[in-house]
């Protein structure tokens, strides 16, 4: 959606929120792939207020309702469970009510949400490592916090999420059409997703076999859907919650790690630099198991550095995928964005895949 667009919908969204005081600025906000996110200033009675409004992204979300309303859901759980003013409560982004008393509103444009904006970083690289242990132990407690909600109440927001297996499948049938000519200059990437194919199945197979359980998770836990205090390093609220659902454990861990614990940004073109960070990978193991560890079961604890690759391996299919479908999914910067993303995530994987034995040593010692 370009700007104008938005500005054509925010006395209409104000309206239906029934907020006071005068706009006096709106921007786009983050580094988000998917939704529309902008800041919206307000004055009233002499005071400023920010918010964030979001438009839901119709293409990559085709039932938002359901979002919004797993997300009820999860809210009214923690409120009834931890209390409104309550440390978890504040922990989780929540969505101001409208006139109608939903947590989203509809016109012609889609489905809009609202949030106040919580000053705080959204980091895309981290260059810390206490924020590594501190993010690791906040999504652990994001499961922790939800470790007793019934994970079938909540609806898939995007079936088959994180099916590796089915997501690698549909990318080969997208390779024998090559519907936009693209796939040649993907020859090598495309080999490496074919020979490892069965290697990265293997956490769906643990959890269609029964080893490995669906809990309520959040299921993308890029570093910058985390808000962190400058001052302390310490995580603020955790953001982006339309895909929490049924998960496993292993797919929060394993994202988190890649994008946070890379050496570089995810869209990295010089691929020497990319690769696991180990201190960081380390401090984040540290965190996310110390707040896990109460409920993590043996099999969950052996699947953490596997969905590390795995996840990483998923971007590339993902990636990859959407730039020979012609690039409608991610949002793009430039054009070759998604292939560049891909070839990082790529050497990513390999990286990982040469230090999997010291990965699964380092989750021990802190489980152990
Ligand atoms: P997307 O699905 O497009 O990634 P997000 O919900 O993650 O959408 O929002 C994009 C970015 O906007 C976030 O990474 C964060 O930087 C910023 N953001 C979203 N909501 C807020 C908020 N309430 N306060 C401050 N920043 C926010
Ligand atoms: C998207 O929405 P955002 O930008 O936080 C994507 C994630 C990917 C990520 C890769 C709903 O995250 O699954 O891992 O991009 N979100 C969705 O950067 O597809
Ligand atoms: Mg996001």
């Amino acid at each position: 959606m370009t700007e104008e667009i938005f500005k054509q919908n925010i006395d209409e969204i104000t309206d239906l929120y029934g907020f006071e005081g005068r706009v006096i600025g709106a921007a786009p906000v983050g580094n988000g792939h998917i939704n529309d996110t902008y800041k919206v200033d307000f004055l009233a009675d002499g005071e400023h207020k920010s918010y964030v409004y979001q438009r839901v992204n119709d293409y990559v979300f085709k039932n938002p309702d359901v979002i919004m309303n797993n997300i009820k859901i999860v809210s009214d759980y923690i409120t009834e469970k931890y209390g409104e003013d309550s440390e978890e409560a504040g922990m989780i982004l929540s969505f101001e009510k409208a006139k109608d008393g939903n947590n989203f509103v509809k016109n012609s444009a889609g489905l809009w949400r609202v949030s106040k904006y919580i000053v705080g970083d959204s980091y895309d690289t981290v260059s810390d490592a206490r924020v590594l242990y501190n993010t690791g132990f906040a999504f652990g407690k994001f499961q922790n916090i939800l470790a007793d909600l019934d994970a079938n109440l909540l609806t898939e927001t995007i079936p088959d999420f994180h099916n590796t297996k089915k997501r690698t499948e549909r990318f080969f049938e997208a390779v024998a059409l090559d519907e936009h000519g693209r796939c040649a200059e993907c020859e090598k990437e495309i080999a490496f997703l074919d020979k490892h194919r069965n290697d990265f199945s293997r956490l769906v197979e643990l959890h269609e076999c029964g080893i490995l359980p669906y809990r309520v998770t959040h299921n993308d836990t890029k570093f910058n859907n985390i808000l962190i205090d400058k001052e302390t390093g310490k995580p603020i609220c955790v953001l982006d919650l339309d895909t929490v659902m049924p998960g496993l454990v292993a797919y929060d861990f394993g994202d988190a790690i890649r994008a946070g614990a890379n050496y570089t940004a995810e869209d990295e073109t010089d691929l020497s630099k990319v690769g696991l960070n180990f201190e960081y990978y380390e401090q984040f193991t540290r965190g996310f198991i110390t707040s896990t560890k109460d409920f993590l079961t043996v099999s969950e604890k052996d699947s953490l550095a596997l969905s590390a690759m795995t996840m990483t391996y998923e971007l590339v299919v993902r990636f990859l995928h959407d730039y020979i479908d012609g690039d409608k999914y991610f949002r793009i910067a430039h054009e070759k964005h998604n292939l560049e993303r891909a070839r990082c995530q790529m050497r990513l994987c390999e990286d990982m895949m040469a230090n999997y034995g010291k990965m699964c040593g380092a989750v021990d010692k802190y489980y152990n």
